[in-house]
């Protein structure tokens, strides 16, 4: 067994150089990705000869990384026997989906077995995954529902998109602003509320937001925008969680996150929001990326994404999330 890193400008150089030292048969087990680097960790079962990189693995990870591989392989060559090559269908080309998007490897290996296990014959790959992506539950649909996410991800746009189709439905929306940071967010806020006919308010500190939410005579929907915070914010991230707390456990939590977050990225933002325990998830600027890293993460983490959007048209540009939108997201390579 060899563990090997590769370090290069782009993934298609780090592919080539895992081809050329471990062989067509190595297995990508993670990739990171920093500004014009990325670093892919891959394991290939036989002494590869020229490798020349070998690096140390502790006994735990060795086996890890055995079980992981054998697993991967079972379920390529096993599709493989069962549909031979027709143009790259079945589980190989998820594999190689899942690659080319950057995909986490342990997650990718993952999610070739959860598609396998539904891989019966004449069933379609895309269908097979969906169905794997699909088991996650629906998030519920309560009355209150906060949106955070990272900077610039797309949570004001999301919060007015879902406003707007909720005063199209009829709803009497109230939107609150909860960001101090951005100028002029207060104001975008309040602009679009009106333009839409919705209620708007400022809460800038969670016993404000406890005071708006408490008021009676409240709307049907109330959405809540919060500023950008992120795995480098924790002051801002700490601030969330009050606000979070001020809601009350009855308000649901969507994370907004784009499409366009790689896998290291979307580890990151995970690890980040994961204690603020987000009950849905809204992808956004699906038209800019798939979306693959961050939807396999999701999934991995048990969060139902149930939104996707693809434009930054108000409110046009944004659909309810299905699996096989989703499917559709991590086979685009
Ligand atoms: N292409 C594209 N752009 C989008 C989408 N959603 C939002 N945007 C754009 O992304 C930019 C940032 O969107 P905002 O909604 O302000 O993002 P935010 O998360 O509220 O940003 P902060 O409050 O600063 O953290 C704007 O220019 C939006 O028009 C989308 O689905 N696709
Ligand atoms: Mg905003």
């Amino acid at each position: 067994m060899k563990v090997n890193r590769f370090t290069a400008p782009t993934m298609a150089e780090a592919l080539k150089q895992v081809k050329a030292t471990l062989g067509a048969e190595a297995v990508i087990l993670e990739t990171t990705e920093a500004p014009g680097q990325v670093t892919v960790t891959a394991a290939v079962d036989l002494d590869a000869p020229g490798a020349a990189t070998t690096e140390p693995a502790d006994g735990a990870l060795l086996s890890e990384v055995r079980e992981l591989m054998s697993v991967v392989r079972e379920l390529v060559d096993e599709q493989w026997r069962r549909q031979p090559p027709p143009g790259g269908r079945g589980i190989r080309r998820l594999h190689r989906a899942l690659l080319a998007q950057g995909v986490d490897g342990v997650i990718a290996a993952a999610l070739l077995r959860e598609t396998a296990e539904r891989l019966e014959r004449g069933t379609r790959l895309d269908t097979a995954l969906a169905a794997a992506l699909g088991a996650a539950p629906p998030p519920t649909t309560p009355s209150v529902r906060l949106f955070f996410g990272p900077p610039g991800d797309g949570k004001t746009t999301t919060v007015v998109k879902l406003a707007a189709q909720a005063r199209r439905a009829g709803r009497r929306v109230l939107l609150v602003g909860t960001d101090t940071y951005r100028l002029g967010a207060a104001l975008e806020l309040e602009r679009y509320a009106h333009a839409l006919g919705a209620e708007v308010r400022r809460a800038a500190d969670p016993a404000a937001l406890t005071g708006v939410l408490g008021e009676p005579g409240r709307a049907d929907l109330v959405l809540v925008d919060t500023a950008g915070a992120g795995p480098a914010q924790p002051g801002e991230l700490d601030e969330l969680k009050g606000l979070i707390e001020a809601a009350g456990t009855g308000a649901g939590r969507t994370l907004v996150v784009s499409a366009a977050t790689g896998a290291l990225a979307a580890a990151n933002t995970w690890r980040a929001f994961a204690a603020l325990a987000p009950d849905a998830c809204v992808l956004t600027k699906a038209d800019t990326a798939p979306g693959g890293p961050i939807v396999a993460q999701l999934w991995r983490e048990r969060v139902p994404v149930s939104h996707v959007a693809a434009g930054r048209r108000i409110p046009d540009d944004l659909e309810a999330a299905t699996p096989q939108r989703l499917a559709r997201c991590l086979l685009a390579a």
